[in-house]
């Protein structure tokens, strides 16, 4: 287990809210100190655009925030110029259905997808098909509600173009085998596209490994700032990609009737960047890699089964996935709305979200109206479960009474 009464120094919500049950990190992490030192060091100390200014204060900027590519790069076995700050996974995954995906995607061709996906996976996939006469295809499936390579092979067709999934699921938390299925689809030169928002946090992702062709993650999930995303692209793709946004700093030559645009990943960061946000994301993945991922997921896994173990044992309780391999357990009270018994976890200093977590489609799978989630992360310990099966017991018989 890792050593949660330091663990907790490092993150000032804790100050404000000493009694503070955090089980929500799969909507948002909570924040590390250094991160939000880094950030303040920006703004206080060189705060100005990059890649503009000829001035020294801008070089600094400029280099924090072409460092920060490094790290990311780094972080994920990638180079530096196949990482494209985003604001986050969601533009990021938008970002390749409507450059990729509208331009390599044809009438006829099939996307595989899953009804595991956030919507930000599926929604942006949906249009690429209804714009160029496409289908969409659903991985089925297996009993307990998981991506299998069998389910996968069911619907891989020659039409096959674009595999569209996630890596692991934000309401199930099961883990994809999302190499083999890489393997299977690059054979037929199909390529992959990875949402690694709720893997980043958990896993050691190394895109060289998995083979992917684009990753995209955010860095408000792994303890690092809002406005922050990344996607990973293979450069031989983003290479022949067209950006969507059309601005400053994207450009290169611009004419009175056209103009030529930068290479990638520059192409695809016009504007000024989140750069706060790109600087802050280096000290998460210090702060994690420091933590090392192997202890990160041993303690949550640790976590997860302690409160698995308890939930098992109360009855009029629903888990939907009693492995609960990344922290992330799915349950309902019988009989009571999740809204309902989130606002009484929340009475109780318990923050878990309720409802359908942007994944629609897995409530439908499941046959309910929405979950409860709670997510389990670093800073969790026996103490925050013990609470929360406590108040998870009050709530049932609270609600019993009507
Ligand atoms: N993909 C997955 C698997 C996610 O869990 C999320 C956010 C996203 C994409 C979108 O990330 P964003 O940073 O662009 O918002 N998931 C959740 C969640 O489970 N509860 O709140 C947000």
């Amino acid at each position: 287990m890792l050593d949660t009464t330091s663990i907790r120094k490092h993150f000032p919500i804790y100050e404000q809210h000493p009694d503070l049950v955090y089980l929500d990190s799969g909507a948002s992490s909570l924040k590390v100190k250094t991160v939000i030192d880094k950030m303040d060091e920006y703004y206080t100390k060189y705060g100005v655009n990059v890649h503009r200014g000829v001035y020294n204060l801008s070089h600094q900027a400029s280099e924090e925030y072409e460092e920060a590519r490094d790290v990311v790069a780094n972080f994920i076995n990638a180079k530096a110029k196949e990482i494209v700050f985003t604001k986050g996974t969601t533009s990021a995954l938008n970002l390749v259905a409507a450059s990729y995906g509208l331009e390599n995607v044809e009438s006829g061709d099939e996307i595989i997808v899953s009804e595991l996906e956030h919507h930000s996976n599926l929604l942006p996939w949906q249009r690429v098909a209804r714009i160029k006469g496409a289908k969409l295809r659903y991985i089925p499936l297996d009993t307990e509600g998981r991506i299998t390579v069998e389910g996968f092979l069911s619907v891989l067709s020659p039409k096959t173009k674009v595999v569209a999934i996630t890596y692991v699921s934000n309401v199930m938390g099961y883990i994809t085998p999302i190499k083999e299925i890489i393997k299977i689809a690059h054979e037929r030169n199909i390529v992959v596209v990875v949402d690694a928002a709720q893997a980043i946090q958990h896993l050691k992702v190394d895109v060289k490994d998995l083979d992917c062709d684009f990753l995209a993650f955010s860095g408000h999930k792994m303890c690092g700032p809002t406005g922050v995303g990344v996607l990973y692209g293979k450069y031989e793709l983003l290479e022949k990609m067209p950006p969507l946004e059309l601005g400053g700093d994207m450009n290169d030559d611009v004419q009175l009737y056209d103009a030529t645009y930068k290479v990638a990943p520059y192409k695809f960061e016009a504007g000024t960047p989140p750069i706060a946000e790109v600087i802050g994301l280096k000290e998460a993945i210090y702060y994690l890699e420091k933590l090392g991922f192997d202890n990160i997921q041993n303690h949550v896994k640790e976590l997860a089964d302690y409160a698995i173990g308890k939930m098992k044992a109360i009855d009029g309780v629903t888990v939907y996935n009693p492995t609960a391999e990344t922290g992330i357990i799915a349950f309902n009270i019988d009989g009571v709305h999740p809204h309902d018994a989130a606002t009484n976890f929340d009475e109780n200093q318990i923050c878990l979200r309720a409802g359908h977590h942007c994944a629609q489609l897995v409530t439908k799978w499941l046959r309910c109206v929405g979950t409860l989630r709670a997510t389990i992360y670093i800073y969790n310990n026996k103490h925050d479960i013990d609470t929360f099966i406590e108040t998870l017991i009050n709530t049932r018989d609270f609600f019993k009474q009507f």
